[in-house]
């Protein structure tokens, strides 16, 4: 066992939180006694007065809280919590039908990388993919009106940590697995990993149009985790890589038991190539997917060893190298995919494991990079000119090196513990080289406390110049893994709904709303407006409603205030439901109405200055 190995698992004896005390001490010293020049320029670029915008959004994971939030940068200000994985109260996401039902009956998920579209390897603005680790889902936010449009159950997966990650014409979101499963929802005992459990990467396409997203096959791999993956860009178009731990295929303690050997692997996988397979139907179909396994297709798959337990593998802007992070051995390599494709020709192959081809490291890695005292890389980015940037999760810090000769340029506290970086246009064939995020773990003494738990936080960096210059810190709920900045300007939000008069739900007249009853169903269709709701036009109290104790009801209300910011809010009182309906936005919430009596029906959302008479009642009739 090395020495760094000991350190990390020493964390639960409380070794390594006194490596990072110390390390932090001086850290706070080294901060107090910034000039103020510095604090005085940082402070200057990071103000934004009011009227002007940011220069670009930021839109970071929110962990186990499965949502989405989205900042501007440089001004570090949030501007939304998009919901995606979790119901949210403020939006009624995951109360009305709708959102229930794409969220297919979980009500939580472990959101760690987001991808925007891409087109010709650069960020288009339109959608944002994101994965939940937890419950095997894919979602796309509809980037036009910052709302989840669609999420995605993968079958026969354990866990897509290593997703999503868009190849260069978002032509698949790829989704490794982390945790190897028997596919099939089968059952096998742990004794037969090896045999029984199965590694699965899910191809997903999207269609732009109809803003859905479909299975399009999985491809089988042995069963070790794999952690994070990549796609290849311009020369190396068509090629996926991933890291990968527990190749010991241990199933228990795996802090020590899948630490055992010291190289794991990262794999390459040829995503056209088994396109090609998948199309002229050589797949099979397992759990209803088609499923292909790359080792009977010739070309489609290499492993290459790497330092043990690797975290992240970034593809570089120009495509031709794959920079991996040594999460357990405190360094970056980097590799050729030019060396990568020349060794495969000449059939350069150390060994076969599970019936891979294994290239020879030395044929395939280009360098190391081992800059003294830095511990924990996690996370690779780059900039416009030929630099890398590493978070060091140990040693909290980001060290900048020059990818060319390895070269290292600058080191900059991060306050601390960092996990991901995110660079300006980070994942695009022309990164910015303007900012730089981190996502740090632990936020210790930087904000006003909260009790025990702290806010998890963001550090931006200006890295224009050689030098890196801390901006600030700001606090972000849990939990920032990955995140993606774009240019503000792709963005283009709509103000309004779109119109659309062909729903059979929508009703764009006050005079139209209506009630229809079906049986023991209850149909309202009203519309909310400036400042009332109208259930029925025809009745004498058009915002009130009676149904009868046990009826289904099923409110499709239309906010016909078809001008920008006026949202309406519909809550029912005691019954735990409320929903918001944004401009132009047709809703339906439905609910039994198991509770004989009189509820108050109010609107959420303030939308005038007669928002507060904005009422009516359900009157339940008892049975
Ligand atoms: Cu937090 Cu990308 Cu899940 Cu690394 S992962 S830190
Ligand atoms: Cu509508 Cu408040």
């Amino acid at each position: 066992m090395n020495k760094l190995l000991t350190a990390l698992l020493g964390l639960s004896s409380g070794l390594l939180v006194s490596v990072l005390f110390f390390s932090d001490v001086g850290r706070q010293n080294a901060r107090a006694s910034t000039p103020d020049g510095e604090l005085a320029s940082a402070a200057q670029k990071v103000y934004v007065p009011h009227g002007k915008k940011d220069e670009y959004y930021l839109f970071s994971s929110g962990g186990h809280s499965g949502q989405l939030f989205v900042y501007g940068v440089p001004s570090m200000r949030q501007i939304r919590i998009v919901p995606v994985f979790s119901q949210d109260a403020a939006t009624g996401y995951g109360f009305d039908d709708a959102s229930k039902k794409m969220m297919g009956g979980y009500t939580w998920g472990d959101f760690h990388h987001p991808a925007i579209s891409e087109t010709a390897g650069d960020y288009d603005g339109q959608f944002l993919f994101a994965n939940d680790v937890a419950n095997n889902r894919i979602a796309a936010v509809d980037l036009s009106l910052f709302h989840t449009t669609d999420i995605l159950k993968m079958p026969n997966m354990g866990g897509p940590h290593a997703a999503v990650f868009v190849t260069p014409n978002t032509e698949y979101i790829v989704a490794p697995t982390r945790f190897a499963r028997p596919l099939g929802d089968e059952y096998a005992p742990l004794d037969k990993y090896k045999e029984k459990y199965k590694g699965v990467v899910t191809m997903i396409q999207f269609d732009r149009a109809k803003k859905k997203l479909n299975l399009a096959y999985q491809i089988v791999l042995p069963p070790w985790s794999y952690d994070l993956s990549d796609a290849g860009k311009k020369m190396s178009d068509g090629w996926v890589v991933m890291t990968t731990y527990n190749t010991e295929f241990a199933t228990t303690n795996l802090e020590i038991n899948a630490s055992q050997k010291d190289r794991d692997y990262i794999v390459m996988v040829n995503w056209k190539k088994l396109e090609q397979e998948v199309a002229a139907g050589k797949a099979n179909t397992v759990n209803g997917v088609k499923m292909i396994d790359p080792r009977d297709v010739q070309g489609a798959i290499y492993a290459i060893p790497v330092a043990k337990s690797p975290h992240g593998v970034d593809v570089t802007p120009d495509g031709t190298r794959f920079v991996a992070s040594g999460k357990l051995a405190p360094l970056m390599t980097v590799f050729s995919f030019q060396k990568a494709f020349d060794a495969i020709a000449k059939k350069d192959f150390v060994a076969n494991e599970f019936g891979i081809p294994v290239l020879k490291y030395e044929s395939v890695m280009e360098r190391e990079v081992d800059p003294p005292g830095a511990l924990g890389p996690l996370h690779t980015q780059f900039d416009d000119r030929g630099n890398a940037f590493n978070t060091m999760f140990i040693s909290s810090e980001v060290v900048k090196w020059k990818l060319d000769t390895g070269e290292v340029i600058d080191r900059q506290p991060v306050f601390y513990s960092p996990g991901h970086a995110t660079a300006a246009e980070g994942d695009t064939a022309a990164p910015d080289g303007t900012y730089l995020i981190t996502g740090n773990k632990i936020a210790k003494d930087s904000f006003l406390g909260v009790g025990p738990s702290h806010p998890e936080s963001l550090d931006l960096f200006d890295i224009s110049g050689d030098k890196m210059q801390h901006l600030m810190s700001v606090p972000i709920p849990p939990e920032p893994h990955y995140s993606q900045m774009v240019k503000a300007d792709k963005i283009k939000p709509k103000l309004i709904y779109d119109k659309d008069e062909t729903r059979p739900d929508s009703v764009w007249k006050a005079d139209d709303a209506r009630i229809e009853r079906k049986g023991s169903e209850v149909h309202v269709y009203g519309v909310a407006m400036r400042s009332k709701f109208i259930f029925d036009a025809k009745a004498e109290r058009k915002d009130s409603f009676t149904v009868r104790q046990g009826d289904r009801v099923f409110l499709h209300i239309t906010n016909i205030d078809l001008d920008q910011d006026i949202t309406h809010g519909l809550e029912v009182m005691d019954y735990n439901l409320n929903f918001e309906i944004q401009p132009g936005q047709t809703s339906t919430l439905s609910f039994t109405a198991d509770k004989s009596g009189v509820f108050p029906i109010y609107c959420t959302n303030f939308c005038s200055a007669l928002h507060q008479e904005m009422s009516g009642h359900l009157l339940v009739q008892p049975k």
